[in-house]
């Protein structure tokens, strides 16, 4: 089994460079991101507790993730891996994912690297299409700072392990799935 995480700030590209990876690999892909805004178009009792923090751009609590990734991995029946996008979000949820691979294969970290202004003006355009409730300028600002002060240690904490690989998240969608592949081959 092969696992992976990809990681990065909000708009890097990670649901789109993992929608690639999964089907190059054959993996299975879980967005948190879209499994949360599922829970809230179905309005479901977690649907209906997230939709607030969501829409200001807050993390959701570690336990309601957790729960939703540990559902998943173990209801997925035999798959070649899994890449988890947009999970984990916390030092919490990574230990708790650690755990919960322990007996299969610790997943590997793909970083994309993006400079604030380019994160931004995808969102905004993104935003501007398909009118995601939390791609607005004021939502955009707190994502960023919420991902500085609570994800961003992550980094630290998967380098230490030896477990992270950064790639250039800038360019041609092409290009950088190709960074990602040469890392992964
Ligand atoms: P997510 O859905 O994970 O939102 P995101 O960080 O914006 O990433 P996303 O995958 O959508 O965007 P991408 O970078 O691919 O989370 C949304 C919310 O859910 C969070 O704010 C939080 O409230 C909650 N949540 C989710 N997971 C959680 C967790 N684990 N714990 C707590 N709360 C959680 O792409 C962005 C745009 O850029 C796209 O339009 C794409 O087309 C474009 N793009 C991608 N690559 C490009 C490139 N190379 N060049 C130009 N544009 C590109």
């Amino acid at each position: 089994m092969r696992n992976f995480i990809i990681f990065g700030p909000p708009g890097a590209g990670k649901g789109t460079q993992a929608q690639r990876i999964a089907d190059a690999l054959d993996l299975k892909h879980l967005s948190t991101g879209a499994l949360l805004r599922e829970e809230v178009s179905r309005q479901t009792n977690i649907g209906q507790r997230v939709q607030d923090l969501m829409a200001k751009g807050e993390l959701v609590d570690d336990n309601i993730v957790d729960e939703i990734i540990k559902n998943k991995v173990e209801n997925s029946g035999q798959v070649a891996g899994f890449i988890f996008d947009g999970y984990p979000r916390t030092i919490s949820q990574a230990n708790y994912l650690d755990v919960l691979l322990a007996a299969k294969a610790l997943p590997l970290i793909l970083n994309l690297e993006v400079s604030a202004e380019e994160l931004s003006k995808r969102l905004i355009l993104r935003g501007q299409t398909t009118g995601r409730a939390d791609d607005n300028q004021e939502t955009i600002k707190n994502r960023l700072i919420i991902y500085q002060q609570q994800t961003q240690p992550l980094l630290d904490f998967y380098a230490s392990q030896k477990r992270l690989i950064s790639v250039d998240g800038q360019g041609e969608i092409e290009e950088v799935y190709r960074r990602l592949s040469d890392q992964i081959k």
